[in-house]
């Protein structure tokens, strides 16, 4: 068999999910090619599709050795055209004929070739490129990645599911659902969840924190934080009285309250014995976060807004938070979570990675693999891919009983149908403002108009 046959074979079994004793063959033909040079970057290119609500970014690196390339998620769907062009313009001519095996000092290069760095943009874009050269390393070794990073800690990865609606008795059930479904961690919200704003005339803003016939003194969509925090009050009560303790329950506060109220809130949900409260703070007041474990017990998740070590480093080694929940490309890849997960693992912190609509398959994939040779795992958020994004992006992790499970494939046993994906460009699939302001976000204001962090 000639070695491009060999590589094909390597690529294509991907896909197609390989039996023991196929997977054996392949291992024996990858240790075949094993000794071959170190491929070299030949292309790097961007993957810019739209199956479903996010503006997707899917870098991917092919190296001179036929058949062997690789694929990693730079998804900043606000921002996803600026990540495109900071990959093609600017890591591009700098990867060109470098080796795709040195992914660390890869990383250092791509990372201060801007001097200016640790920014949403330009960590997106060095983590598609992270990613892929993870994913040609596991494609060349003939392993998945979690065995280059030690091997699996855990069968599976435990994931949580979302319950909303717009009275307490709906999230009751919905969270009823969940556990029919599996699930043991069931994040709520009542009325507009996490980053759905609801904009102008979108049902969900009503509920969340506007008293019923109260009007904001303007006409975008209006979030009044007092009366959220006690609807979400009532939402526990009712949960909690429904379906005991049994089901761990979570919270997505999204980073939109005033610091002293937040804590207030936090400390009212002791009596809850919540799994945890995400984003209780914004990033501009990590600095609370001390005054917030010294007044509670709730458990607390943050970071999915991080973009620099100057933000998680001094919450992980103060022990400040209980699960790390950065956004993975947010912070430059895998390789810069993998540290991250390594960091928090002798300060009890967990780790949560942020795990929406917004990160690629690829990049969910990727979450796993962390997950799963991380000791300190605490819940997955996402990566059940399905429809159109799970023909485009062949090879995703499978459900079952509340838990994500990988496949053995080599790299990130991912492949993804380019040509398909073409069929879905950016704007596909955008409604309203999120079209106009090509997949960015527009304002949330407070009754009188003053815009909140959303
Ligand atoms: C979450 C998040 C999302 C974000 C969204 C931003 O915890 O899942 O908060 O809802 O708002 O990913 O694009
Ligand atoms: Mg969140």
């Amino acid at each position: 068999m000639t070695r491009r046959g060999v590589l094909q074979m390597i690529g294509g079994s991907a896909a197609m999910g390989l039996d023991g004793r196929q997977l054996e063959a392949q291992q024996k033909a990858a240790r075949a090619v094993r000794g071959m040079p170190s491929p070299k970057i030949k292309d790097v290119s961007v993957i810019a599709t739209q199956p479903t609500g996010a503006r997707l970014s899917v870098v991917k690196i092919t190296t001179d050795q036929d058949g062997l390339f690789g694929y990693g998620c730079a998804t900043f769907t606000q921002r996803a055209e600026l990540v495109n062009l900071a990959v093609e313009r600017y890591l591009k001519p700098l990867l060109l004929g470098k080796p795709a095996d040195r992914i660390e000092d890869t990383w250092q290069m791509c990372y201060n070739s801007s001097y200016w760095r640790n920014g949403p943009v330009l960590n997106n874009a060095i983590s598609g490129v992270d990613e892929a050269l993870w994913d040609i390393k596991g494609r060349q070794a003939g392993m998945p990645v979690y065995d280059l990073w030690g091997g699996k800690c855990r069968e599976a990865a435990q994931m949580f599911a979302n319950a909303g609606g717009a009275e307490p008795k709906d999230v009751v059930e919905g969270v009823r659902q969940a556990m029919a479904r599996g699930y043991k961690h069931v994040r709520v919200s009542v009325g507009g969840f996490g980053g759905r704003r609801g904009g102008r005339g979108a049902p969900e803003a009503e509920g969340a924190g506007r008293a019923s016939g109260a009007r904001g003194l303007h006409e975008g969509p209006v979030f009044d934080r007092a009366p959220a925090l006690r609807r979400m009050l009532d939402v526990f009560a009712a949960c909690r009285k429904e379906l005991g303790f049994e089901v761990e329950l979570m919270h997505d506060m999204h980073e939109r309250y005033e610091p002293r109220q937040a804590i207030q809130f936090v400390k009212d949900c002791e009596q809850f014995k919540l799994y945890f409260l995400e984003d209780p703070l914004s990033p501009e007041d990590n600095d609370w976060f001390r005054e917030m474990r010294a007044q509670c017990t709730t458990p607390v998740a943050m970071g999915e807004l991080f973009n620099s070590p100057h933000e998680w480093t001094p919450l992980i080694t103060g022990r400040l938070i209980d699960f790390i929940r950065c956004h993975v490309s947010q912070v430059g890849g895998a390789s810069a979570a993998r540290k991250i997960a390594l960091l928090a693992e002798p300060f009890g912190v967990k780790t949560a990675w942020h795990g929406p609509g917004d990160v690629s398959p690829v990049g969910h994939t990727a979450q796993l693999h962390l997950d799963l040779a991380s000791y300190n795992f605490g819940i997955q958020e996402g990566g059940l891919i399905g429809g159109v994004s799970a023909e485009i992006f062949k090879g995703c992790a499978t459900f079952k009983d509340g838990y994500l499970w990988a496949s053995a494939a080599p790299g990130w046993g991912i492949d993804v149908d380019e040509k398909l994906a073409a069929k879905y460009p950016y704007g596909t699939s955008e409604q309203g403002d999120r079209g106009r302001l090509n997949g960015g976000w527009g304002d949330l204001r407070s009754p009188d108009g003053t815009i909140i962090k959303q």
